[in-house]
Parts: structure tokens; sequence; C-alpha cells
């Protein structure tokens, strides 16, 4: 079988060796060609970051189009361009959990030692120590508990701070913790009002572009802090500035952006109390990705259910 692999960040043979060594343990036979060379060599089974949707179209007989990522929002516009039936998979967690776990849990301790505090009086050469808050009163909320939200929602509950979560559904799914609370996005403005740090690991969908407007990030508490590494256009970056400016917000490590790479002039760039990654809180791993793959076109073969498959409806 041929696998087509569109991925313009990774040198591709990195992807050949790793799916050519994960096949050969499953017994799978397969030919891996590079598609941003070879556009036009027809493939059974796509592998692709940000593909062309006129690239998807002249796939003409592909089995699955699988995402070399955890979201889906660049690629699920494009899968117009296949047949209705070809499944739409992704990456589920293939090493990215931990990765994510300490970024969070970095984050989460600068702003419970009021790190950011520190370096502004750092720049006034000021000597002072600040009171610790108390940690069993230090709430942790997750918007987005899925495949990145519990890893790192382990991590933070095994330093000992309180978590919560908010999620579309509510629903308690394996390895979510039962002493968490965990509420639907119906009651968002609760959960909202309790988080002292909010970290945001939402996929980016039609219901979550822009969900965290002015309105929504006042429910915080004052003086809460915001960690968001699922995608920039979650929240609203002019509201964000206008509550960090009046000093709703103490602060916030951000990680997404709605526009990538950030303009130079984003006035984000400059805050004090901003902290800027640029989207490396859980890069794709190859060799953990090319097993998940291979697995799941494994399955495939066999006439089983792959994992991570995507709706479409709920767009992740
Ligand atoms: P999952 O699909 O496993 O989880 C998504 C979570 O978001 C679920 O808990 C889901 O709720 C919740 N959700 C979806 N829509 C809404 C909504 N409208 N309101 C409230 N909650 C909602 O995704 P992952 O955890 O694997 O990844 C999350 C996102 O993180 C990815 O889509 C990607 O954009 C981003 N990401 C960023 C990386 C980085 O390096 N910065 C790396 C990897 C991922 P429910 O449980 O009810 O389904
Ligand atoms: C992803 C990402 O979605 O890296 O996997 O952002």
């Amino acid at each position: 079988m041929k696998l087509a692999v569109w991925d313009p960040g990774e040198p591709f043979r990195r992807w050949r060796d790793a799916l050519m060594q994960h096949a050969g343990e499953l017994g799978l036979a397969v030919e891996v060609v590079d598609a941003t060379a070879e556009p036009d060599a027809q493939a059974d089974f796509a592998l692709v970051w940000k593909p062309p949707a006129d690239w998807l179209a002249g796939q003409l007989g592909l089995r699955a189009v699988f995402n070399l990522g955890a979201g889906v929002d660049a690629v699920l516009p494009a899968m117009h361009a296949c047949a209705p039936d070809v499944p739409l998979l992704r990456l589920e967690d293939a090493g990215m959990g931990r990765q994510m776990a300490d970024y969070v849990a970095e984050a989460v301790l600068h702003a419970y030692r009021r790190m950011p505090e520190y370096a502004a009086q750092q720049a006034r050469q000021q000597w002072a120590a600040l009171p610790l808050p108390a940690r069993g009163g230090f709430h942790v909320g997750f918007l987005g508990l899925g495949q990145m939200g519990l890893a790192a929602a382990r991590r933070v509950a095994a330093m000992d701070f309180p978590v919560l979560a908010c999620t579309r559904s509510g629903a308690r799914r394996d390895g979510v913790d039962p002493d968490w609370p965990l509420v639907s996005l119906e009651r968002l403005d609760e959960f909202l009002a309790a988080c002292r740090v909010l970290v945001v690991l939402l996929p980016l969908t039609r219901h979550t572009a822009g969900l965290l407007d002015w309105r929504a990030l006042q429910q915080l508490p004052r003086g809460a802090y915001l960690v968001s590494a699922g995608r920039g256009a979650v929240i609203d970056e002019h509201d964000l500035l206008e509550l960090l400016g009046d000093g709703h917000l103490a602060g916030a490590t951000l990680d997404v952006f709605a526009r990538e790479p950030l303009p130079a002039d984003d006035a984000l760039w400059r805050h004090p109390r901003v902290r800027i990654t640029p989207h490396v809180a859980a890069p794709t791993l190859v060799g953990p990705a090319a097993a998940q793959v291979m697995r799941g076109i494994a399955a495939i073969e066999r006439g089983d259910a792959p994992g991570g498959r995507v709706d479409p409806a709920l767009g992740y």
C-alpha cells in the first residue's frame, strides 16, 4: 500500500524511516512518498499537516487521512475535497501529553510563586518577599479535558493543586479523577469564577472560536492567571489585553495565537506580564506519531475501527 506524507515542516526522511520501521514491526508492506515533492503520486493513505485542499482533491483513492497533530482545524476545511466516506483521524496524545503537562506545570508554578510580580520588582530593583497563597485554595481550572487537558490536569493534581474542569459535554471519561469538579459548557461562568489559574486546552471549532471574550474572561476572579496552549482564536486577544491592562488578570502564558507567527507589532509581545512561546508546548514527536498512524492503518486493514476519528460535525 502507498502512504503519502504532506508535512512541509519536517524532513520527509524522518517520517519515511519511522513509518517503514513501524510498518515492518506490524508486518505491513508499505511505500512512502513525499507528497510535497511528488504531488501527483496516488496514495491509499494521506498523512498530513496543513495540506492544501487541491492536493487532497487530486487524491482519488484515499482510504483515510491521518492528521499529524492533535488539532484538526487546519485540515478539516480541506476535507470537503475528499469523498464523504474518507475518515479523518488525528493523533491521540502520541507523546504530546507529557510535553503539555510540562508546559502547564511550569506556568502554574510561575503563577503560584508570584513570578510576574517578582519580575516587576526586579525591574525596579525592589527586594520584597510576597506571601504565598494557600495551595489548597489555589484552584487550577482546565477548559478542555481531552488528551492534552487530562495529561496536564493529572500533573497539576499530582503537585497538590485543586483541579476543576469544564468540557463541552461534561462527560467524565476514563482517567478523570472522580473528585475533580467537572461541568459542561452551560456552566462556563460558574467554572471560570472558581479558577485562580485558567488553562485553555480547547480545539478550535465554530463553537470555541472567540469563546473567551471580555465578558467570559471577566468571570475569572480578579488576579487570575491565564495559560493558553490549545488554539489562539479561542481567546479574543484584544479583550485579553484590556483585562491585563486593568489588572483583572495577573498575567498570561501564551503558546498559541489567532495569527501565527504572532506579528511583530502585536502588543502582546511587549506586555510585561505576558510570556510568549512560539507554539511549542507539545510538538508532534515523529516516532510515537508514526507508530500510532501505522497502528491505525493496521486496524483499517483488519476491518477494525482506528482510534482518533474526528467528528466533522463537532469539529474535533
Ligand atoms: P481532545 O479532542 O482530546 O479534547 C478536546 C477537549 O475539548 C474535550 O474535553 C472536549 O469536550 C473539549 N471541548 C470541545 N469543544 C468544546 C466546547 N465548545 N466547549 C468546551 N469544551 C469543549 O483534544 P486534545 O486534548 O488532544 O487537544 C486539544 C487541542 O490542543 C487540540 O485541538 C489542539 O488545537 C491543541 N494542541 C496544541 C498543542 C501545542 O503545542 N500548543 C499540541 C497539541 C494540541 P468533551 O470532553 O465533551 O468532548
Ligand atoms: C497540534 C499542535 O495540534 O501541535 O498537534 O498544535
